[in-house]
């Protein structure tokens, strides 16, 4: 760097030189500097110094600054619904479907956990990675179709945001009834 930056501030000029903007008071989304920044939550900016004197001379530093996240994304599902089929014999933990969203932010504002809601006591859901069980057995000849709302909170503080999908779990039938004659016993006499 040829100028002396600590020099009087009335005998310097500044200006930004890269695309990237950052001036005091300025904000800088942290969600809006691209990928690789959106992780590391680092913006680079260059900047450059200019002297009044003649010639004036100029130099050119780089400041790396940390923008903190906040809880500005909603977990996201990749469907608004999904479909799953299960055996009507199947024992009780059965795996049904892994549902799982993703959250933009970083941190504990991206932890998601999961829960269902609606009463459906035949299904549990593991809150830390969306694995959808039975908890019950299942009889088709008794309920064919059972409609699942998960619900995925991000850990966000003071306050956390939410998004559901509706996973439709069709009960398959199995041959576990055997016929049976509609009256019994059937009597029957005759005259000899
Ligand atoms: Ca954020
Ligand atoms: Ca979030
Ligand atoms: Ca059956």
């Amino acid at each position: 760097m040829s100028a002396n930056i600590n020099a009087k501030k009335p005998t310097h000029s500044y200006s930004n030189v890269s695309s990237r903007k950052v001036s005091p008071g300025q904000g800088c989304d942290r969600t809006d500097s691209g990928k690789a920044m959106r992780k590391a939550g680092f913006c680079h900016c260059f900047r450059s110094i200019c002297s009044a004197g003649s010639p004036a001379l100029t130099g050119t530093g780089t400041i790396a600054v940390t923008v903190d996240d906040v809880n500005d994304n909603v977990p996201t599902f990749a469907f608004n619904m999904y479909f799953a089929t299960v055996p009507e014999d199947a024992p009780t933990g059965t795996d049904i479907l892994l549902v799982n969203s993703s959250d933009a932010d970083a941190s504990t504002n991206a932890v998601i956990s999961y829960r269902l809601t609606g009463g459906n006591s035949q299904f549990t859901i593991n809150p830390s990675t969306g694995q959808i069980i039975t908890s019950a057995l299942l009889d088709r000849e008794a309920r064919e179709n059972y409609t699942l709302v998960v619900v995925a909170s991000d850990g966000g503080f003071p306050k956390a945001l939410s998004s559901s999908t509706s996973v439709l779990v069709s009960v398959a039938d199995v041959n576990d009834n055997p016929p049976k004659f509609q009256h019994h016993p059937y009597a029957h006499s005759c005259l000899l």
